[in-house]
């Protein structure tokens, strides 16, 4: 390839743009929950968009969407992606872009009538969030041999509806075995969704790793009484507990480093003004760098549930939602990130990455690294999430560099 190949910005800024108009919100992110009607239109598009670059399009069973772009030999493909699912609060970057931007690598490739030595491809792997679904990163897992496809067909989400269920009532429960793409490597742009690529004046993320990710669902039943007549010692109060349990997990990220902890889900029952509730079903997000402090937080959370239990009156049961190791990248995929960069002139430094990705997942098949662009004022997960044409621009060349390179090495 020659060296002074480049991606076309303004094509990749507006393939983006065009996928962020589905399950756009007022508010100016998007809402697209995997398997919902506006996952399907965003599906729906990307597909077009892969048949009229005209690559092979393949869809497997749990519904991940792969593009391959064939090489001259046979063999594992150097495998580029993301996903296009959202949270709820969602905003336009977080996933698309990874997938957008590896679409724009094969359209520039395809456009200079450049063959690799091995084929590409660009995946779109479904429930990346787990906002709906659990675990998160579900599409990448199965993929990668971690769940079968009946489990992940069986899952639920918070209203009772199933998985596979779902897959088909959109259309996109596809023929292919998930993992029939052979991997050579995987590559992943994503926005950096914190603050320190900002906060040190911008410049790109060579990612080393994945914290580990611990996502637990406790299920607290006490007994509904009335709020006006029942004295505070004769309650059996699971919502005190949650709050107590969820000022607890705080507390612990201050003695554990690294340690975080957010509780995103308090769903009570009856849910009524006047009533000491019957049951709350609450989750934990537990994460942190290393496995052995997140194992010791976890457990000094359940031993704090079970003596809460005691004294309160109150069950407390758990249910595991998400359970990922830390998990780090390939060396030479990282430096070649690292290089890439250089070769650009674009500043590049080191760094692990908080969030979950695919990238955790494929990183069980082959090589892995993400190459992270600057989130502005450190948001995501938020409709104000944003990024800049520029960054945009500079991580998916440093994408098509990459992923070139190990694609003909
Ligand atoms: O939660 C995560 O880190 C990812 O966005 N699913
Ligand atoms: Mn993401
Ligand atoms: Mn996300
Ligand atoms: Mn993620």
């Amino acid at each position: 390839m020659s060296s002074n190949l480049r991606i076309d910005g303004a094509r990749l800024v507006s393939r983006l743009m065009a996928l962020s108009a589905i399950g756009a919100t007022p508010e100016g992110g998007c809402r697209r929950l995997a398997l919902s009607d506006e996952d399907k239109q965003g599906r729906d598009w990307l597909v077009g968009q892969l048949q009229a670059l005209g690559l092979d399009v393949k869809i497997d069973a749990i519904g991940n969407i792969v593009g391959i772009l064939k090489g001259r030999e046979d063999g594992p493909a150097v495998i580029m992606g993301s996903h296009i699912d959202t949270v709820g609060t969602g905003g336009r970057f977080d996933g698309a872009l990874g997938v957008v931007a590896g679409v724009e690598v094969l359209a520039t490739l395809r456009d200079a009538g450049l063959v690799p030595k091995r084929d590409m491809a660009v995946i779109a792997f479904t429930n990346e969030e787990g906002a709906r679904f659990h675990p998160d990163m579900l599409g990448s897992y199965v993929w990668a041999g971690g769940m079968s496809v009946a489990a992940a067909h069986a899952e639920l989400d918070a209203d009772g509806a199933v998985l596979g269920t779902e897959l088909r009532r959109i259309g996109y429960e596809g023929a292919e075995k998930p993992g029939f793409l052979p991997a050579h490597a995987y590559l992943e742009m994503h926005i950096e969704q914190g603050p320190v690529l900002e906060s040190e004046g911008g410049g790109l993320g060579a990612v080393t790793g994945i914290q580990a990710i611990c996502w637990l669902e406790l299920t607290l039943k006490g007994r509904p009484s009335h709020a006006g007549t029942t004295p505070m010692a004769y309650r059996k109060d699971p919502g005190l507990a949650a709050a107590r349990i969820n000022i607890f997990a705080n507390e612990v990220t201050k003695t554990i480093p690294g340690q975080l902890a957010n509780s995103g889900v308090i769903r009570v029952q009856p849910a009524n003004v006047n009533v000491v509730p019957e049951t709350v079903v609450m989750t934990l997000d537990l994460r942190n760098p290393l496995d052995a402090p997140l194992a010791e937080a976890e457990a000094t959370i359940r031993s704090f549930c079970a003596e809460l239990a005691e004294r309160d009156g109150i069950e407390i049961s758990f249910r595991d939602l998400a359970r990922f190791p830390a998990t780090p990248f390939a060396e030479e995929l990282i430096a070649g990130m690292e290089q890439s960069a250089a070769e650009l002139g674009l500043p590049i430094r080191r760094m692990i990455s908080g969030a979950g990705h695919d990238a955790q997942m494929m990183s069980r098949l082959c090589p892995t690294a993400m190459v992270f662009i600057p989130s502005i004022g450190g948001l995501s997960h938020n409709p104000a999430e944003f990024s800049t044409d520029e960054d945009m621009t500079a991580g998916a060349n440093v994408l098509l560099s990459a992923a070139w390179r190990v694609a003909n090495a």
